[in-house]
């Protein structure tokens, strides 16, 4: 096979043409002849043709690392949100023009080809993209990292609108196999659940569980950028221990025979369970243990493969922590080393928060885990006891260091309020980094939720900002302006992307700033037929495409952009010959299923849609559209399209932002408040390429604190109390006043994440955008310029971080 349009050597195990091995593995593994395959056929032959082009580096990165003893890095994580693999590995192994010249040949189109393979669901928000992002760029970089998490058999729900309403469907990715997936049936732990604890004549503890569950292995392989180095991705399915119970089902107790493998399975059937049952929450509290406990069973396993020192561990495995998520890693590690492996309980503690790092994503107290103490006892009482033992052990290190100093608020067991178990201080307690995930995410932290922590341990809190793949990011998502890029600097960005600075200078360049304005043209025309066959609607691709896609949450203020787009509504009304400048908004995101507000705000944007949508008087220069079910392919839809990003979170809270990055890079001006990434964003693009408004952080903080009166807000903000009156009133609802009350009761009465007084900052911002985007040459030198200087952004940059400060697990770069 050769690799045309990347000078990249990946030796085939054969010496097949890509063409020719994509046509054996139709034949002789998706069984079909050409003229009966179909788009899916060929999207499995071209991934299993593919596959077998990673499997040789996969193994010789694999023997590599063994032989050398590099050390390993390990990402637990619930959510991988990995996307579409077909493309990302096609780009990483060089083969794209190879590839769509085959396709061409036999008349096919590569991209519906691509297009027909389904986006893996296992994620929700930006902490899944992360981990995706962050296994693509620690294969590109070279580092050892195996990525564990669960195989979800349905992952989030499948969103779409009923009447403007969410609805959640189960999503079914599997249904026609995963090519990309080896099955590992010898990979097999055995995860336990409940039962009781004795101590035996010798002081020991035992525990004798009352379920068994099997986590079986399917491993991914993950190519860097030129597919040298190759990673893996193992999650875990779940199983019963037993199979069937074949007394009863030769009983005719058919339901009650496959009653235990149902309960078993249920562990891996679906992304965040509803968690208002207590089944629910039961259940999710399961899968964290679940997908942890294998997972380390398996690091273990695979360190005594040739090292008998335990106290060695944490020289040659780093285990990261997404969130607290699988902080139960804390007491799972303690428990094999004493339980099973028999070390004391302080030296395996030691070993423990040596090996053990956490991330931490949010400061939103209601997303900070905690689980009752009853639960904990009755699904995990060694674990409990555990905890109880690790919370003396940090009870005595600080009293050993500050006379008198209150441990109570720092411990993981809070006794109190009905007794709870505290992941974040879990895990806190348990690491030796714990980092945040912007500059501001992690003052932030220090000065809030792990205030006294910090003080005992002030070495431990350290700062790692978040980034993006750039492969997946611009290279594969937009390649109408990676080619541009390619052509006018080198392709030498793709792998390091701080070489995209070379871009600054063409921003000068009239002739450049054309070519740039044409791709965007081009990417926009698109854009708007994916918007038009998802939902019908027709845009004008030469309106101002203003973009905010994200998980709907009321601190991302989606409410505050669908505010003022009812209140330019009003304004074009009053006056559509006053030069407004054409606007389409476009939102994107699910809403958890038990979000009511959430959901609430969806309802509200699609009705505004629809009435927005069908004025004649307003015409092109306000659309609306909500797009259903977003995931990373719509993303990759959306972000090329793009001329204004919208990142607009009450100051303090959006930890980081990933969204923000994406956008940034492919061109588009970013509208938002200094929160998260978005502060570094500025430094890196400008003050005169974004447009910042709004309070900060402190002021937020502090407003918040004193309790302000909403009202009172609204009431001297004449656009906003017109919009409130006309929701009340039924304007968007043909009359219905009941049905926003939600909305306006928390706009009025609570407005905790401060929309209302950010309303005319934001208002008179957006008036700012319109202004500026009527020079459009102007407009898109700021574009030229946010793409170039985003190079910092890539998570290359943020992995090398982790590998140095936090694993010591730098990456070989042979
Ligand atoms: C308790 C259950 C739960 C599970 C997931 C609560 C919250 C979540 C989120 C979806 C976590 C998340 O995605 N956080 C985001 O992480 C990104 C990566 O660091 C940040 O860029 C975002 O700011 C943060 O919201």
């Amino acid at each position: 096979m050769t690799t045309r349009d990347l000078d990249m050597p990946v030796t085939p195990a054969n010496a097949l043409t890509l063409g020719d091995a994509v046509l054996r593995h139709l034949v002789y593994s998706v069984g079909k002849d050409q003229s009966h395959a179909v788009e899916r056929d060929w999207c499995v032959a071209l991934s299993l043709a593919i596959r077998d082009l990673m499997v040789d580096g996969w193994m010789d990165t694999t023997r590599r690392i063994y032989k050398t003893k590099q050390k390993r890095v390990y990402y637990l994580s619930m959510e991988f949100m990995i996307g579409r693999l077909l493309e990302d590995a096609i780009a990483n192994m060089g083969l794209i023009k190879e590839a769509k010249e085959f396709f061409g040949e036999l008349g096919l189109n590569l991209s519906d080809i691509l297009n027909s393979e389904p986006d893996p669901a296992l994620g929700n928000g930006g902490l899944g993209r992360l981990a995706a992002c962050f296994m693509d760029s620690m294969a590109t970089v070279g580092v050892a990292g195996i990525g564990y998490g669960i195989r979800y058999e349905h992952g989030i729900f499948r969103q779409s609108f009923q009447d403007g309403w969410q609805l959640e469907e189960p999503e079914d990715w599997l249904v026609f196999g995963n090519a990309w997936e080896f099955q590992r049936p010898e990979v097999e732990y055995s995860v336990e659940f409940g039962g009781s604890v004795q101590r035996d004549n010798t002081g020991k503890m035992i525990w004798t569980p009352s379920e068994r569950i099997l986590a079986g292995a399917f491993d991914t392989p993950i190519a860097g950028w030129g597919g040298k180095h190759v990673n893996t991705l193992r999650l875990w399915s779940a199983r019963s221990a037993e199979v069937l119970n074949l007394h009863q089902f030769n009983q005719g107790e058919f339901m009650a025979a496959a009653q235990q493998q149902v309960l078993a399975e249920s562990i891996t059937k679906v992304l965040y369970p509803g968690d208002h049952t207590a089944e629910g929450r039961e259940l999710r509290l399961k899968q964290e243990v679940f997908f942890t406990s294998a997972s380390l069973q398996d690091i273990l396993r695979r360190f005594r493969l040739d090292n008998t020192n335990w106290n060695e561990l944490p020289q040659y495995a780093a285990v990261q922590l997404n969130d607290t998520h699988p902080a139960i890693a804390v007491p799972e590690l303690v428990r094999l080393l004493v339980d099973k492996h028999g070390l004391e309980f302080v030296e395996s503690f030691e070993i423990a928060r040596a090996t053990l790092h956490y991330t931490n994503h949010t400061l939103l107290p209601e997303a900070l885990e905690k689980w009752p103490l009853e639960l904990f006892e009755r699904c995990l009482p060694r674990h409990l006891q555990i905890i109880r033992e690790i919370d003396n052990l940090f009870a005595a290190e600080v009293a050993a260091k500050y006379e008198g100093k209150n441990v109570d608020p720092m411990k993981a067991i809070d006794p109190h309020h009905g007794g709870w178990v505290r992941m974040g201080n879990l895990a806190f307690i348990g690491s030796s980094h714990v980092n945040g995930v912007s500059a501001l995410h992690t003052e932030l932290m220090k000065q809030t939720v792990f205030k006294d922590l910090h003080e005992i341990y002030p070495d431990r809190i350290l700062n790692q900002t978040n980034g993006i793949t750039p492969r997946r990011w611009l290279y594969e998502c937009n390649p109408l302006l990676a080619d541009l890029i390619t052509e006018t600097i080198g392709d030498a960005w793709v792998k390091d992307l701080e070489h995209i600075a070379a871009l600054a200078p063409h921003a000068d360049d009239k002739t450049f700033r054309k070519k740039f304005a044409a791709v965007k043209a081009e990417n926009k025309v698109h854009l708007a037929a994916f918007i038009k066959q998802q939902t019908g609607i027709v845009v004008n691709p030469t309106s101002l495409f203003d973009v905010q896609i994200k998980r709907i949450h009321e601190y991302k203020r989606q409410l505050l952009n669908a505010l003022e787009t009812m209140a330019l509504y009003n304004a074009i009304k009053e006056d559509p010959s006053a030069g407004w400048t054409p606007r389409v908004k476009i939102f994107a995101g699910k809403a958890a299923p038990s979000y009511t507000l959430a959901k609430l705000i969806i309802k509200l944007i699609n009705d505004v849609a629809a009435k927005v949508n069908a004025d004649e008087d307003v015409g092109d220069l306000l659309n609306v559209v909500f797009l259903p079910n977003y995931n990373v392919s719509a993303a990759e839809e959306l972000i090329p399209g793009a001329d204004l990003s919208e990142q607009i979170s009450t100051a303090g809270f959006e930890a980081s932002g990933t969204g923000n990055m994406k956008f940034a890079l492919n061109g588009a001006l970013t509208i938002g408040t200094l929160d998260g990434a978005n502060v570094e964003i500025k430094d890196h693009v400008g003050d005169d390429n974004i447009f910042i408004f709004g309070m900060e952080a402190d002021e937020v903080a502090r407003r918040q604190q004193e309790g302000c009166q909403p009202w009172m807000t609204v009431s001297e903000t004449p656009r906003l109390q017109e919009v409130v009156k006309q929701i009340s009133s039924g304007f968007y609802s043909h009359g219905d006043t009941e049905r926003f009350a939600g909305v306006v009761d928390n706009v009025l009465a609570h407005d905790y994440f401060q929309v209302t007084p950010d309303f005319d900052a934001y208002w008179e911002t957006q008036r700012k955008v319109d202004a500026e985007f009527k020079d459009v040459d102007n407009w898109h030198r700021k574009a030229i310029l946010n793409t170039a200087n985003m190079g910092w952004f890539s998570a290359d940059r943020t992995i090398r971080g982790y590998a140095k400060d936090i694993w010591k697990a730098l990456p070989d770069e042979g």
